[in-house]
């Protein structure tokens, strides 16, 4: 299938990379690094990438760009990280000329409109698109390396979740060798502030637990004020509450300012992406998400019901 990708690629003088909404390090790393690598083998070719990707890297990686309708409309869109159109934080992906797609979550079959490469088995993106270039023997600038190892990083939580440890450690030692810097990288992932170091801190005493092993925490906007931060800062927090003993599965709630719910479903063992999906989100088999219409008792209970009858059928195994 990267073959068909690649035909498109060359076929078309310019290419626009969309990333999916709450762009998070292997999304940006995806759009970042396949721009870059597209330009280091075609310079003639225009290469766009839209979104807001992650603003706190733009000093060590680099901005998104502004894409005009224009240029959108007779670009090949290519999809990073994410199912389909609805996916995508820029809505104009659906006026693009052709597209393609490269992904690692599970299939949901919604994205009919090009050829795609999808590898429900990787960690990451950015570690999908590493093999690409590795393998197509393309050339890759230090900036792209930078990127894409922030994916690998961010998506494995600091190579954590690895399903190939020989194969990653291979790709990550191609974009060292090619000028990756994981100090650069861990400088930035690492700074913190008072108000996160709260926000933690909240998370720690305020935590739920179910009865068959769902350990959760809900945020409403209300403690998000009062913590000063953003839903999606902390969505991010989920895995404060991960490998507890007893709680094969950890989650968030959050609520945005607009009412509606981010959730954030994490897995040890239990096989939870039918939840998430059961609710509109999806994902991984072992994280997942979903946006929830509102912050109510009732709908927090009901899910939270539906992974505890995971865990117990997943213990019953
Ligand atoms: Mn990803």
């Amino acid at each position: 299938m990267f073959d068909q990708i690649f035909e498109l690629i060359k076929k078309y003088q310019s290419i626009v990379i969309f990333g999916h909404i709450n762009p998070d390090g292997d999304c940006y790393g995806s759009q970042v690094g396949l721009k870059e690598v597209i330009l280091a083998n075609f310079p003639e070719k225009e290469v766009y990438i839209s979104g807001t990707g992650i603003p706190r890297f733009y000093n060590v990686i680099c901005k998104t760009d502004d894409v005009s309708d224009e240029v959108i409309e007779r670009s090949l869109g290519i999809l990073v990280d994410g199912n389909d159109f609805g996916r995508m934080e820029d809505s104009r992906v659906t006026k693009c000329a052709a597209w393609a797609k490269i992904d690692h979550h599970i299939d949901t079959g919604s994205f009919t409109q090009g050829p795609q490469v999808v590898d429900v088995g990787a960690n990451s993106t950015c570690d999908i698109i590493t093999g690409f270039v590795i393998d197509y023997n393309l050339k890759i600038t230090k900036l792209a390396a930078t990127a894409l190892y922030l994916g690998i990083l961010t998506d494995t939580a600091r190579f954590q979740f690895v399903t190939d440890y020989p194969q990653t450690f291979g790709r990550v030692k191609f974009l060292c060798e090619n000028g990756a810097d994981p100090a650069e990288i861990n400088d930035v992932l690492n700074r913190t502030d008072v108000i996160a170091l709260a926000a933690k801190g909240y998370v720690l005493s305020h935590y739920k637990k179910s009865k068959h092993g769902v350990i959760y925490i809900a945020f409403n906007k209300k403690t998000l004020q009062k913590l000063s931060i953003s839903a999606n800062h902390a969505s991010g927090l989920v895995n404060l509450l991960s490998n507890i003993d007893g709680y094969p599965v950890w989650c968030t709630f959050a609520e945005y300012t607009n009412g509606k719910v981010r959730m954030e479903i994490r897995s040890n063992g239990p096989i939870i992406q039918p939840v998430a999906v059961s609710v509109g989100g999806g994902g991984h088999a072992h994280a997942s998400g979903a946006t929830l219409p509102e912050l109510k008792q009732d709908i927090i209970d009901d899910i939270i019901h539906k992974l505890d009858e995971t865990i117990l059928e997943w213990r019953g195994k």
